[in-house]
Parts: structure tokens; C-alpha cells; sequence
């Protein structure tokens, strides 16, 4: 009996230009750009202004070559096939010079049986890549008008060419259109049978039981008799069935009923427990294993009609969850190199900022194994667009079938994972249609004929079939599953709400404009100050650089920046001190917005953030850097996104106090108020018993302006709350009620020292004044503080502690570390 084998095809590789003598060393998988700079043929891309020096490389073809010699056994398989797991894009492959392949989407592996074609001693395998530009400027040249694809900075191909779309360049995003095998490669030696796929699909679920179909697709070459073994020992089952195979391939459905399953849960609302299964089907010679990990879960999306339109809410094991999160953008501009570690020290950073949703926006890639693996064991939810973005695409049979293959690798790939919340086809498109100027601008048929048949009907029906339990939606911001007739609407489906940031306006508009589920809102803020010494020389380190301008994509670049932080902050002091500003105020402004979605809870019951991380090092809407810093945002996140939240509202002559509550209902807790002016002193004091509701947003405080706030004090004083249950702290605020920039603040003064206390890093610190807006910092490693930009009262005392990074951090560094303390008085002039 014969046995599956594999050969992995990674080591050896060479490259060049086409035109060029040399071979040099390739990393497989890995792209050009790496390869060039590995072989010290290019500077680092991200590096000063060296982007724009390197767009020849996109311009060229790239041909990668391989030697190797297969496996004896390999030969004397039933079939051998070679597998790309992914070519990124245009690429033909030849085997000892005979084209065997032509690849032209980078999205789902490629498959050839070379079983003719194999040497038993050398072979030679060729990939040449076509430059993505170049191969399709001619048909852009045949047509009447070019796609609008505003954030593609090359030459607006992106849209005709299934390749991520930020390789184009995003407004957070450089250019490099890059080319590779960027994904492994392997011979597969077919044995007598082997597990083409399988599929646990969960059919029903209750609080006592599971009912789960799996699926097995089997290939065999044999007519066999065999014995499937499906195990979990946790569970106490135990499966044996008798399977007859045929040649050819052999589909089974086994129904399993799991008693008592511990369900999956997102983060803060229960565990995440997942059940390993294995399954093995063996003959008396032979046998093959596969492992899986699942978890028991119910998601659904509940789309029901009110007075103000259609709810849009996912409950989890019928648990309504309010969606608190951000979106999520491919974590290199290189993703060849972003390993498993990376995407943990993300995805822990999200979870530790209380999230529980992210989504994966369609201008990137649909994210490797790695990440849905880690979401499930996080517990975050995720929402997950198909890879299209902010422009129209073509509509063509040749295209459309790309994307069935696509999609349907896709699905089958994703749909497994309990952390998988909902399909969307794309991001942003419809609504650009109807209000972005496109309708007037471009064929009717584009948005009726082209965009309904691959949002409305071919990712629809690729869903439907096979992942029917999970809601696609068409587009995101959507009001409904039909062709959208009018951009977006407020009071049904989700959202993506930019007046603040790209139309100008205050942080207040944020309250003014909550939807059902706030899918994107954001504001812009630089990295951190140890990731913009990475990219810049000394003297760059200036606004109008042409190097910190060359890190900075957005249409309305640093000046719309500036113009938030002078709306908000006086002038500050010098460039570093402005970079700090910049993240205060992004932070303040994603409060001000996450704090409207969270009151308005259960009619508001999402809110993610644009966005989580970086591509690359650049000035950003991102909470995390490139390096994995947590700007100012990442730590307020981790506030207004914590279970429970005080909400402080001025609304008309009343101040308003609210609690929005994530989880169960707590009484006996004690509301405390206190109007505190900046000399420290006590002015007013209100304690009341409160009781803290399930899964809403409660007023639980009102009383008129003049009693919690004293006119002429507004500048001078700001408002402590606190909600306590036995004596800890539930929820705190500290509300100051104008602009930072006009409050009256006492110069600064405190005392801190550090401590190490078993093991961990302490900081304490002493306020001998009152205190506006800690700013701690570690100078020398990107580690966590446990709290941070907060207030802090005279004689007040507060232990910090600080978690050093596990990337960065290493012993030389332990008695080193150097951190630092100032406040926002200290950034400004
Ligand atoms: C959103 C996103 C991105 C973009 C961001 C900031 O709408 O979908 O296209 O990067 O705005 O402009």
C-alpha cells in the first residue's frame, strides 16, 4: 500500500531580473523586494524616503528558479502533484522548460499533476513574474474609462488584478507592488487515499447539545475497504465506522452528537474552548490522520425591524454581544515575513485592550492560518471582508471565475473557525457608488450589471452553499442585503462614520451621528517616537521633512493632522513633543466616539476603530505601530473599552451620568462624585447607591449643569467619577469639561521611583500637584504600562507596573531600562 508523501520545495531558490546574468539566493516563501534586500541589492524600503526609489521593481519581471531532485519514493506514488500554496500574481511556471502552469491570482494555491513531466534526477523549476503593471496597462488602454481605484498610486491597475489591493498603496499604506512565490510549495506524492478536506459543520446547537456533520472528501486511487476513526477524548468520543472506498473521489457525512459541549465564547464573556478531534481512516496497510480544532458556538447577526429601521447586533450562544474592537490591515507590507509571534503580539495587544471583534478589511490579504488560529484562541470575533476595496471592478466570465476559486478556497478555508462572525463582500464600495461622485462619472453598468453580479450574486451564493450558518453581507457600510439604491443611511446595518477626521469637523460630531453597529471612525496620529528614530536620520526629524512626509499617505496628510491638534492642545514645545500630542488627541477623539456608541447601547451595539496596526512605520489612524508600540489610543482603548464604562454627558442644562454595561447585572454598587479643582481641593461631593443593569447603557445620574460644575471653574476643575462594588473599582472617569488647551493647569510636580517587587517592574509615583494626562514612557524597549495618560490628584499615589515587551526585551536590558515621565503641561510651549 502506498502512503501519502510530501516534499516541501523551499530551500534553493534563486532569482533575477529577466534580463539580468546573475542568480542570487531566494527565500521561498518571500517576495522580490525581501530578496533584493536580503542580496544587499536595495536599502531597506521603509527607510527614509526610499520607497520612491524602488518603484523600478514593480516595473520588471522576476523569474525564480529551483533545482531539485524528488524523493525516490515520491516517484512511485499514483499521482504526484506540485502545489503553490500561493504566487503573487502574474506568473508562468515551467517544468524543465515546458510551461505547466499560468497563475494569475494570488488569493488560492495552484495545483498541477506533473506526474509525466517528474526526472527521477534533476529537475528545473522556472517561475517567471510578470510585472502586475505592465500586464495590464494595455487593457486599460482599450477602455473608456479607468476604474476609480483612488488609493492605487501606480497607475490604477489594482482593480483588474486579483493581488492585494494595499500592495497598490493606501492613504496608510506605501507602494510596492511586489512579486513572489509568497506562499510554500510542494510536491505531493498521492498514496493509495488521502483526506482531500474535511469539514466539521455545526448543525445545531444547544445548551446540552451538539449535533455536527463532518464532511470528508477522500481521493483514492484503490478500491479499498478502510476503517474511519473519528476521536475526542475530552468528550469521550469515540467513532468507528466501516467505509467502503471506490476510485475516484469519495464523499462521506457523518453525524456526531456531542453531549454537554463547553461552548466557545468571545473575550470578557466566557472561555474559549476548543475540542481537538482527530480522524483517521486506515486500510490493514495504510493509514491517514488528520488533526482539527473546534469550538461549539452559535453566531448570528439579528436583523430586526424597530421604529428607527433594522437592528444589527451579533448574539453569541444567544448572548447579545456589543461588538467592541477595530479593524484590522495586513501587518507588513511584506506579509512573507510576519510570523506567528507577530500576529500573537498583535492579537494579545487587542484582547488586552478588552476587544473582542476585529475586522479584516478588504484592501489586504485574506490573513494566514496563524491569525484565525490565535482569534479563536483569544476569543476574537471576527469579521471578515472578501479582498475588495474602495473601487469598482471589472465584471467579466474571466474575472468572475478568478473570484469563484477564490472565494471558494476561501470559505472552505476560514469557515471552520469558531472566531468566524460574518462574510462581507467588500468594503466601501457601494457607498463610494451612490456618494463618492461615481455614479455621475462612470457607466451605469458597472455598479448595475457589474458590481450586482459579484456582491449581489456570485460571493452570495458561494456563502450560501457553504457556509449557510454565517451572514454575508454585501458591503461595508450596508443598510441591507439589497443593491443599496442610496449611499448610507443611518438606523440600519453598520457604518463608517469619517466627518471627523476627513470632512473637518469636531469630536462632538461623533454622538450626533451613531448608527447600529460602528464599523469605521477614526483619527490620524505618528508612530512612536522609538519607530520614527528607525526610519528618519536625526536631522529628519522635523513636520515638513521630506522623510516625515514621505511616512505620511493620507490625502489630507500632517496639515489635517496639525489642525486637530490646534483645535484640542496648545502649541507644543518641539517635534517630539508634538508626536505625543498627536496620540492624545487621537486618543481623546476615538473616546469621545467609542463613549457615544456605548451609551447608545442596545441601539448601537458595534464599534470598531480605524484601525488596529501599521503596515509599515508611518503617521496613521492606528492604535499599534509597526513594532507593536501601543500609542496613546491603545491605552485609552483599553478603557472605553473595558466591561463597564461611566459615560459623563452634557445634554442641554442637564449633566448626565451613564453606565454602559457589557455583562451581568451587579447591585449594591456605589456611584461616587467628586467636583475637584486643579488646586487639588474638594468642591463638591455627591455618593449614591446604584444598581448596574445587564448587557445596556443606564442613566443613572442626572442633576442640572450649575450643581456639578461651577460657572468660571470650567478651566480649573475637572469631575471624578467612580462606580464601586465592595470597595473595588468598577468603572472611573475623570471628565474635564473644555478643550485641554483651556484648562488653567498648575505646573507639574511629582516624585517617582522604581521598584522591582518579584520579578516585575514598578513604578510609583507621587503627585505633589495636580497632574493632567500622565505620559509614561519606556525609552529603550516597547513594553506595556498598566496605566497610563490618566489624571492624577495632589497626594495621590499610584503603583504602575510595567510589562516589558517579549520582542524587544532581554537581559542586557533588565537593570537598563531607562523611563520616562512628563505630563501634556510639559509638551507645550
Ligand atoms: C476607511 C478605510 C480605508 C482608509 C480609511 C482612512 O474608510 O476603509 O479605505 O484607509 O478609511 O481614510
Amino acid at each position: 500500500m502506498k502512503q501519502d508523501i510530501i516534499q516541501n520545495l523551499i530551500e534553493g531558490w534563486e532569482f533575477k531580473e529577466k534580463n539580468a546574468e546573475t542568480w542570487l539566493q531566494a527565500s521561498v516563501p518571500g517576495s522580490v523586494h525581501l530578496d533584493l534586500f536580503d542580496n544587499n541589492q536595495i536599502p531597506d524600503p521603509f527607510y527614509r524616503t526610499n520607497e520612491k526609489d524602488l518603484k523600478w521593481i514593480h516595473n520588471k519581471s522576476w523569474i525564480y528558479k529551483l533545482l531539485f531532485k524528488p524523493g525516490k519514493k515520491l516517484l512511485d506514488k499514483n499521482k504526484v502533484e506540485l502545489k503553490f500554496f500561493g504566487l503573487d500574481t502574474y506568473a508562468t511556471v515551467l517544468l524543465n522548460g515546458e510551461s505547466i502552469l499560468e497563475a494569475n491570482n494570488m488569493f488560492h494555491p495552484w495545483s498541477v499533476d506533473v506526474s509525466d513531466l517528474l526526472r527521477s534526477d534533476e529537475n528545473e523549476l522556472q517561475i517567471i513574474f510578470r510585472s502586475p503593471i505592465k500586464e495590464i496597462l494595455p487593457i486599460l488602454k482599450e477602455m473608456d474609462y479607468v476604474l476609480p481605484a483612488d488609493n492605487d498610486q501606480i497607475k490604477k491597475t489594482s482593480p483588474h488584478t486579483r493581488k492585494a489591493p494595499y500592495h497598490y498603496g493606501w492613504d496608510w499604506g506605501p507602494s510596492f507592488a511586489t512579486s513572489g512565490i509568497w506562499q510554500p510549495v510542494q510536491l505531493i506524492g498521492r498514496g493509495d487515499f488521502s483526506i482531500n478536506k474535511s469539514y466539521f459543520k455545526q448543525e445545531s446547537l444547544s445548551n446540552h447539545l451538539a449535533v455536527i456533520d463532518l464532511h470528508l472528501e477522500i481521493e483514492s486511487f484503490v478500491d479499498v475497504s478502510t476503517e474511519l476513526l473519528i476521536t475526542q477524548d475530552e468528550l469521550k468520543i469515540e467513532k468507528k465506522i466501516k467505509t467502503d472506498l471506490v476510485r475516484g473521489i469519495n464523499n462521506f457525512i457523518y453525524k456526531i452528537k456531542v453531549e454537554d459541549p463547553v461552548l466557545w465564547w468571545p473575550a470578557g464573556h466566557g472561555e474559549q474552548k476548543l475540542y481537538n478531534f482527530e480522524i483517521i481512516i486506515k486500510s490493514k496497510s495504510l493509514q491517514e490522520r488528520v488533526i482539527k480544532k473546534i469550538g461549539f458556538r452559535d453566531i448570528l447577526v439579528k436583523r430586526d425591524e424597530d421604529d428607527k429601521g433594522e437592528s444589527f447586533y451579533f448574539t453569541v450562544n444567544g448572548k447579545p454581544i456589543f461588538a467592541k474592537g477595530a479593524n484590522w490591515i495586513p501587518a507588513d507590507s511584506f506579509t512573507t515575513r510576519i510570523e506567528r509571534e507577530k500576529y500573537l503580539e498583535l492579537l494579545t495587544s487587542a484582547v488586552d485592550a478588552n476587544m473582542n471583534m476585529l475586522r479584516v478589511w478588504g484592501g489586504g490579504i485574506y490573513e494566514s492560518d496563524h491569525f484565525y488560529e490565535i482569534c479563536d484562541e483569544l476569543g476574537i470575533l471576527v469579521w471578515q471582508d472578501f479582498m475588495f476595496a474602495c473601487t469598482m471592478y471589472p465584471g467579466d466570465e474571466a474575472f468572475l471565475e478568478s473570484v469563484e476559486k477564490e472565494a471558494i478556497y476561501q470559505v472552505e478555508r476560514i469557515r471552520e473557525h469558531p472566531c468566524l462572525a460574518i462574510w462581507c463582500g467588500n468594503n466601501e464600495i457601494a457607498w463610494a457608488w451612490h456618494d463618492w461622485d461615481w455614479k455621475d462619472k462612470y457607466p451605469e453598468k458597472i455598479y448595475t450589471v457589474d458590481y450586482q453580479k459579484l456582491f449581489h450574486e456570485l460571493l452570495p451564493s458561494i456563502c450560501e452553499r457553504l457556509d449557510p450558518a454565517t451572514l454575508y453581507w454585501p458591503s461595508s457600510p450596508g443598510g441591507s442585503k439589497e443593491l443599496p439604491q442610496k449611499g448610507q443611511k443611518y438606523g440600519s446595518g453598520d457604518n463608517h462614520f469619517w466627518e471627523v477626521w476627513h470632512g473637518g469637523k469636531e469630536f462632538s460630531e461623533y454622538s450626533k451621528n451613531v448608527g447600529r453597529f460602528m464599523s469605521e471612525y477614526g483619527m490620524q496620529s505618528f508612530p512612536d517616537l522609538k519607530t520614527i528614530d528607525l526610519f528618519t536620520s536625526e536631522d529628519d526629524r522635523y513636520i515638513d521633512s521630506d522623510v516625515v512626509k514621505s511616512h505620511q499617505k493620507a490625502s489630507l496628510g500632517n496639515g489635517n493632522v496639525i489642525k486637530y491638534v490646534d483645535m484640542y492642545f496648545n502649541k507644543s514645545k518641539d517635534f517630539s513633543a508634538f508626536v505625543l500630542l498627536t496620540q492624545i488627541m487621537a486618543g481623546e477623539a476615538i473616546r469621545v466616539a467609542v463613549e457615544s456608541h456605548r451609551k447608545q447601547m442596545p441601539y448601537c451595539m458595534g464599534s470598531l476603530y480605524w484601525q488596529l496596526n501599521d503596515c509599515w512605520p508611518v503617521a496613521s489612524w492606528s492604535s499599534l505601530d509597526y513594532y507593536g508600540s501601543w500609542k496613546a489610543l491603545h491605552y485609552y482603548a483599553r478603557e472605553f473599552f473595558k466591561p463597564a464604562i461611566i459615560i459623563v454627558s452634557e445634554e442641554g442644562e442637564n449633566i448626565s451620568i451613564y453606565i454602559s454595561n457589557d455583562n451581568k447585572e451587579l447591585d449594591d454598587l456605589v456611584l461616587s462624585i467628586s467636583l475637584i479643582d486643579f488646586s487639588s481641593e474638594v468642591l463638591k461631593e455627591y455618593e449614591t447607591k446604584i444598581k448596574l443593569l445587564p448587557t445596556g447603557s443606564n442613566k443613572i445620574f442626572e442633576k442640572p449643569k450649575q450643581s456639578l460644575r461651577i460657572s468660571g471653574n470650567e478651566n480649573t476643575s475637572l469631575l471624578r467619577c467612580s462606580v464601586l462594588y465592595k470597595n473595588n473599582f468598577i468603572a472611573q472617569r475623570d471628565y474635564i469639561f473644555s478643550k485641554p488647551k483651556n484648562l488653567v493647569l498648575p505646573k507639574p510636580e511629582f516624585e517617582y521611583h522604581y521598584k522591582k517587587i518579584d520579578g516585575g517592574h514598578y513604578l510609583f509615583i507621587e503627585a505633589k500637584s495636580f497632574l493632567f494626562k500622565l505620559i509614561i514612557q519606556c525609552l529603550n524597549d516597547r513594553g506595556v504600562f498598566s496605566q497610563n495618560y490618566f489624571e492624577m490628584i495632589k497626594g495621590q499615589i499610584t503603583k504602575i507596573q510595567y510589562i516589558p515587551s517579549k520582542k524587544y526585551f532581554n537581559e542586557s536590558l533588565e537593570k537598563k531600562l531607562k523611563f520616562d515621565i512628563k505630563t501634556l503641561y510639559d509638551l507645550n510651549i
